[in-house]
């Protein structure tokens, strides 16, 4: 008898937390949904509670605390509202894992708070480690907890390591599917929509990822991600484009052997894989075939078109409040791109004027990190 994982699950409403419950539902006898959290889906808070039954649930938005409360009034369910409910829910006692699928910033304070506790997170939330990566690693390790990436590149970057001890990485290569305007010049890309923009051709995902994968800012972000979860220096660390999103990620060693995970791109995987790890259990995800994808291909990013990825690798190797000022700026910017406020080259513009605008602090403590953030976002919105 295998004991049930009790999981804690950030951000329940959304791709990535709705493709978790999916995989708990298929694996009862592995996990137990024991908390769930939305920022202001009550609707859908409330269908998966009653079919989850968790002990918890939080909605951060409180003007919709009633409609949840009272829809489940007749079930043994705890119900709070307000984003530091978030960070007490977290350090419940029966959890044994917090997957944290919230969208940006707002991942950052309740990951802080699991940790405190010695809860292990499974780690889908990336501007958690763009924003203070030095912060959240240390604190995992002075509380010996295990960070699992679910990000798909990350998760495949940790499968190729299992098994390889101190074995050193020479490098890693982090897969890019290129996203929608993958090709494009920026002539091309003077005119394209938010329609065009949210189309992704592998990856269903929410549309503030889509959005940073159309830029290459999603990879810009995994690649300060990488260097915090496997502790890289930053010219260990490279991009390559990759259409067909079937190799994952690759890390080659200091004997020139490469290793390689891949699949069909499916979430579901590597959500499976940090709940589950270290087992893998079965799924009936569909299996690639070899026959449907007889070219693998590969070319090198276009950087000077899609200017999000070098800002990235630029603020990762200035370091400071670098990545947290590029994260702020790059939320700030995708929403009014969504909004319709800016065009899809002004992205990476409105990103580099807030970080020539922003002081550049050694401090990476919490506080410092949040009044980076927060001069960011009222400098990134002052020049919208
Ligand atoms: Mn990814």
């Amino acid at each position: 008898m295998i004991q049930k994982k009790q999981v804690a699950i950030l951000g329940s409403s959304g791709s990535i937390g709705t493709q978790a419950l999916a995989v708990i539902e298929a694996n009862p006898q592995h996990f137990e949904v024991a908390v769930l959290t939305v920022n202001s889906n009550a609707a859908l808070l409330i269908e998966q509670a009653r079919k989850f039954l968790p002990n918890a649930v939080v909605i951060a938005d409180e003007s919709k605390y009633a409609t949840v409360k009272n829809a489940l009034e007749a079930l043994p369910i705890k119900v709070y509202a307000g984003s530091k409910a978030i960070e007490q829910v977290v350090q419940m006692d029966e959890l044994d894992i917090v997957l944290t699928a919230m969208v940006g910033y707002a991942g950052l304070a309740p990951t802080i708070k699991a940790i405190e506790a010695g809860k292990n997170i499974a780690l889908a939330n990336k501007e958690t480690l763009v924003v203070a990566g030095q912060l959240i690693t240390s604190l995992a390790q002075s509380k010996g907890v295990n960070i699992y990436p679910v990000d798909s590149e990350h998760s495949a970057i940790f499968q190729c390591l299992a098994g390889e001890w101190n074995n050193k990485i020479e490098k890693i290569y982090l897969t890019a599917s290129g996203g929608p305007f993958r090709g494009k010049t920026t002539d091309e890309l003077k005119s394209v929509t938010k329609a065009q923009a949210l189309k992704h051709p592998n990856w269903t995902m929410g549309a503030k990822i889509t959005i940073d994968s159309a830029t290459l800012m999603n990879k810009g972000l995994e690649v300060i991600e990488a260097k915090w979860l496997f502790q890289l220096q930053p010219e260990q660390i490279d991009v390559i484009v990759h259409p067909q999103s079937i190799i994952h990620s690759i890390v080659q060693f200091t004997d020139g052997s490469m290793k390689a995970q891949m699949g069909l791109p499916d979430m579901k995987l590597p959500i499976q894989y940090a709940l589950a790890y270290p087992n893998r259990i079965v799924s009936d995800f569909p299996r690639f075939n070899f026959l449907d994808y007889p070219q693998l291909t590969f070319n090198q990013p276009d950087r000077k078109t899609f200017r999000c990825l070098d800002l990235a690798f630029e603020a990762m190797a200035v370091g400071g409040n670098r990545p947290c000022v590029l994260n702020a700026a790059n939320e700030i910017a995708v929403a009014a791109f969504l909004e319709d406020k800016i065009s899809f080259l002004q992205i990476p513009e409105l990103i580099e004027k807030t970080l020539s605008q922003v002081e550049n602090s050694a401090g990476t403590t919490l506080e410092s990190l949040v009044a980076a953030d927060f001069e960011s976002r009222a400098v990134a919105n002052s020049l919208l």
